[in-house]
């Protein structure tokens, strides 16, 4: 942690050198204690120039997911202020469960570099290796529950725009939540419930982004893309995380203040497929028709021979 406070000074004097001996004074550690930190910080990937009489001065903090620079970097007021970031988990989704359990609070994140038994919806697989963004919330929205299920339009749009103001990407949302770019899924997002389905207390929110890394790591899946390649570089994912919190924060709030319209048309205008003819799949039924948007329920609309049918959940195939 006194890493952290040698950070925070750094930080606090951008551009700056500050020595070695003013560190050890103003944080009452001995300069071998802030030296051996400062190694420590570079191992972790900050870059921190160090000049014999001058001191040290912080360059670039890392692309590399660290939980004390997302924090620095979140604007919101509170979602990921609380927030841990594990090498390896089984599941994000699975671990703010716990954390959740155990009385973790609103807008709390949880964070894995990479997963071994990652999620999709109904128990399917969700790969997740290393360099990738796997990130859980938890969320204790002041909604109804018929409201809660527009969480996972939310996050798609939350995500949209950040991907967009980061990278000025225009990726394509298909319903219910995959997020496309050329038809490629880059991102997916996994919402549950903890507790009786009749009432909405907490839900967990997944999201996961194929960022630094390239698709053959995903085996036999051949409809996936990353950023990286898809970009031809490296994103920082903080910056990443810090940004998608911030949208998410926004679309929470407004979706508790009753302002669905907005989030809806911005689904819409990003929705891929709209007004085209589809197939949509409920457990064993298939129903084709042309989608028609997204109802104020947030339901799916399809315009179908035998008349308009609305899905709360269910797959949509494009043609
Ligand atoms: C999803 O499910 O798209 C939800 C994915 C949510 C993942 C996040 S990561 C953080 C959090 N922790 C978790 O354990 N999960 C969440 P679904 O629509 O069911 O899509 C799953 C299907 O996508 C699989 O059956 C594969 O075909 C495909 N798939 C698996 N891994 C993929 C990847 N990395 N990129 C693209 N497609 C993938």
């Amino acid at each position: 942690m006194a890493s952290h406070d040698i950070l925070q000074l750094l930080v606090s004097l951008p551009g700056e050198f500050v020595s070695g001996e003013r560190i050890s004074q103003q944080l009452n550690v001995t300069r071998a204690s802030v030296w051996k930190q400062i190694k420590q910080l570079k191992e972790e990937g900050f870059d921190i120039e160090a000049h014999t009489k001058k001191g040290y001065c912080l360059r670039k903090t890392p692309n590399s997911l660290n939980a004390w620079v997302i924090e620095q970097m979140v604007e919101t007021k509170s979602f990921g202020h609380v927030l841990s970031i594990e090498d390896k988990l089984k599941s994000t989704n699975a671990k703010a469960r716990e954390l959740a359990r155990e009385g973790g609070i609103h807008g709390q994140v949880v964070i894995a570099k990479s997963q071994y038994a990652g999620r999709g919806r109904m128990q399917r697989e969700w790969q997740s290796p290393l360099g990738g963004l796997w990130m859980s919330v938890i969320i204790r929205p002041n909604l109804t529950l018929a409201n809660a299920s527009k969480l996972t339009l939310a996050a798609s749009v939350a995500i949209v725009d950040a991907i967009e103001e980061l990278y000025q990407l225009r990726v394509g949302i298909k319903w219910p939540n995959d997020l496309l770019y050329n038809g490629q899924k880059i991102a997916g997002i996994l919402g549950e419930v903890v507790g009786e389905w009749n009432r909405v207390q907490t839900l967990i929110l997944g999201i996961g982004i194929n960022a630094n890394f390239s698709s053959e790591k995903l085996g036999s899946i051949l409809t996936a893309a990353t950023l990286k390649e898809i970009l031809g570089y490296e994103v920082d994912l903080n910056r990443l995380a810090a940004t998608i919190l911030e949208y998410l924060e926004k679309q929470v709030t407004a979706l508790e203040e009753n302002l669905f319209e907005d989030l809806r048309s911005n689904w819409m205008a990003r929705a891929v497929g709209l007004g085209e003819e589809v197939r949509v799949l409920r457990g064993e039924e298939v129903f084709r028709g042309v989608f028609k948007g997204i109802s104020q329920d947030g339901e799916l609309l399809l315009s179908t021979e035998q008349g308009e049918e609305r899905f709360s959940a269910g797959e949509v195939r494009l043609r």
